[in-house]
């Protein structure tokens, strides 16, 4: 049986589905998550000294000003009937790495070492954690601000003791705890929540004794607060980390393409949808991509107001509902001009907070009722992506077995149909050498001079994945290869897709050869895709050969870190090394492209037409 048809048979048997929110840094993915499936927390609030009181509704899990979700959320049911929380934290060694880097900023920082090494500023959100983890914050002492990490600095003259000092305070060694339960159980769902959201809060600080710095956390929640009752084609909520940059991500390509049992809704806000995504659907959204579209949503965020300033034919749109319209269309058409098979009804529009008020108070004229039946029907209507995948696919098997049938029926070829046969197998074969050019490597360099030095500086100290930030510079490389080779070799694919059509188009009315013509077309998608991917995966590999990560002793990695802090053009120079190192790729790229080529897909089809 074909490979694909089994791989629909799998499809269909899925239970249920993870929702996965993937956006850039801050651009509302907690927000919506909490208020979409109400997890949040309702607290009476005093009204200055009035003796009045206030109902302020706020989400359970941290929100702020960007870069506040440090690790990857996972939310669910639990299977207990008690919240609870399971932590992966990152390795002792990243961390630890951090922590140096981290205590030389601050020590060059205390010291005026102005002379020397420029310190690179840590990352945000990594640098607030380890403070956290290590005890050394930002504090008011007398009115006067006081970094208490430049007060431990400055009793330090060596640069080592000091690390040892801040090491001691980190204490990872204690910090090995996973799993985090209510301290008693609770009286009320309120004190139940208001748990759930301190608790979330330290975590995902590190200011939680015993645990380290979290990877992902899992909040396991009760049936009180989370039932898929309503929705029982969903399985858990994650919440990604945002988005740094446009580019593709490991964790991200795993959720969109790797992971079956996924519906992933890329959020963006209403003003900018759908630029920031755009990079990852040309990765992944692809001709050849079969079940990519009815697994992908578009999460706009819009915020109050925003669609009523939609400018339209005749000026400003009168209604929100019209200018929903017309922002739709605008992006389908973005789509359109990609060449992105987007699916229309896939473009969801979300106001998470359009029922309260700047502090977070429901504004009068709404009801509970009403938030409640605006979350309803955005959740209705996910649920209802996840059926129309399901009869996608369905209708895909049922079209299969039509087409089996139809072969099996079909009378003899004519002789005309046999000739036919016979030109487009030497048609095909005409296509066996390739003669491409694959500029890999200027890729591959632009794509690292994208980084900021520091980060880049970073990168390298680590050889080239920096779990920390997210970053995996031998991802970077597949990623690279694949939109080079499947753009380069479309062309080769198309000419001979043109020509199974022909021979389609030409064979005798009834004839077996209609159907056996519209299977091959169907194989040939997913022997290109089967060429593009493994020759990705093979450079991948051909790369870290070339780089050596794992290598205690490399002289690329030596002489690429010592450059740092030896006066301008770090980055050119180190980049010159990369090229010098990659130098062969280009040419290794084109050798793997051709032997992958023959064995996957000249051979795969030419093998359709029998052996002679
Ligand atoms: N007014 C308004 N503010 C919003 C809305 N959604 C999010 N915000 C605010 O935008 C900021 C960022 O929201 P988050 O939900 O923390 O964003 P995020 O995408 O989870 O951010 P990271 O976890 O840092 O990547 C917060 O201050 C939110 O209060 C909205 O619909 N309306
Ligand atoms: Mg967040």
């Amino acid at each position: 049986m074909c490979e694909h048809l089994e791989r629909v048979e799998t499809l269909l048997s899925i239970p249920n589905y993870d929702l996965i929110f993937i956006g850039r840094i801050g651009v509302g993915k907690t927000t919506a998550i909490c208020r979409l499936f109400d997890l949040t927390l309702e607290e009476e609030k005093p009204i200055g000294r009035t003796g009045k009181t206030l109902i302020k509704s706020t989400e359970l899990l941290s929100t702020g000003a960007g870069r506040t979700t440090i690790g990857e959320v996972v939310i669910q049911p639990s299977d207990t009937s008690d919240c609870y929380f399971e932590i992966e934290s990152y390795p002792d060694e990243q961390i630890e790495e951090f922590i140096i880097e981290t205590c030389t900023y601050f020590w060059h920082k205390a010291h005026s070492t102005s002379a020397d090494v420029a310190p690179e500023i840590p990352a945000a959100e990594l640098l607030r954690a380890i403070r956290n983890l290590t005890d050394l914050r930002e504090a008011k002492v007398e009115g006067r601000a006081c970094d208490t990490a430049i007060e431990l600095a400055k009793q330090h003259s060596n640069l080592d003791d000091f690390i040892d000092a801040v090491f001691d305070r980190a204490g990872l060694e204690d910090r090995t705890q996973a799993k985090l339960l209510p301290p008693q159980p609770f009286g009320t769902l309120q004190e139940e929540k208001r748990w759930l959201k301190t608790a979330f809060a330290n975590l995902n600080l590190g200011k939680t004794p015993g645990f380290s710095l979290p990877k992902r956390i899992t909040v396991h929640l009760s049936d009180r607060i989370l039932n898929f009752d309503r929705y029982p084609k969903f399985r858990s909520i994650i919440d990604t980390r945002g988005m740094d940059n446009l580019h593709d991500r490991a964790d991200l390509a795993g959720y969109i393409r790797e992971r079956d049992n996924t519906i992933c809704l890329l959020a963006e806000t209403f003003t900018s949808a759908p630029t920031n995504v755009l990079e990852l659907l040309n990765q992944h959204l692809t001709p050849e991509s079969k079940d990519i579209d009815t697994k992908l949503a578009m999460l706009v965020l819009l915020q109050k107001g925003e669609a009523e300033d939609v400018v339209g034919l005749d000026g400003t749109v009168e209604s929100e509902t019209e200018g929903i319209e017309i922002r739709a269309q605008q992006i389908t058409d973005a789509f359109a001009r990609d060449n992105l098979k987007f699916l229309e009804q896939n473009i969801l529009f979300l106001d998470a907070l359009q029922h309260y008020d700047e502090q977070r108070v429901l504004k009068h004229y709404y009801t509970e009722e009403d938030v409640r039946n605006a979350r309803i029907a955005i959740l209705d209507n996910i649920q209802d992506i996840i059926y129309q995948r399901e009869q996608k696919l369905l209708r895909e098997v049922e079209g299969y077995e039509v087409m089996f049938e139809q072969i099996q029926a079909g009378g003899v070829l004519t002789q005309a149909d046999e000739d036919y046969v016979a030109n487009l197998k030497k048609k095909i074969a005409q296509h066996q050498t390739l003669n491409h050019r694959f500029l890999f490597v200027n890729r591959y360099l632009d794509r690292l001079r994208s980084y900021h030095a520091s980060t880049f500086r970073a990168i390298n100290a680590r050889r080239g994945v920096y779990e920390l930030s997210g970053i995996d510079i031998y991802f970077d490389a597949k990623a690279i290869v694949e939109r080079l080779v499947r753009a380069e070799l479309a062309g080769e694919k198309e000419q001979i897709a043109g020509a199974i059509s022909l021979v389609e188009q030409s064979a005798s009315e009834g004839s077996k050869l209609q159907p056996v013509m519209q299977f091959l077309q169907k194989q040939l998608d997913q022997f290109f895709e089967n060429v593009v991917m493994q020759v990705a995966v093979e450079m991948a590999q051909v790369v870290e050969d070339y780089l050596g990560p794992e290598a205690e002793r490399s002289e690329f990695w030596n002489t690429v870190q010592a450059r740092w802090g030896r006066g301008p053009g770090y980055r050119d120079d180190v980049l010159h090394q990369y090229k010098t190192q990659l130098k062969d790729c280009d040419a290794v790229l084109a050798a793997c492209v051709q032997s992958i080529w023959q064995s996957e897909f000249m051979q795969r089809l030419l093998l359709f037409f029998g052996d002679d």
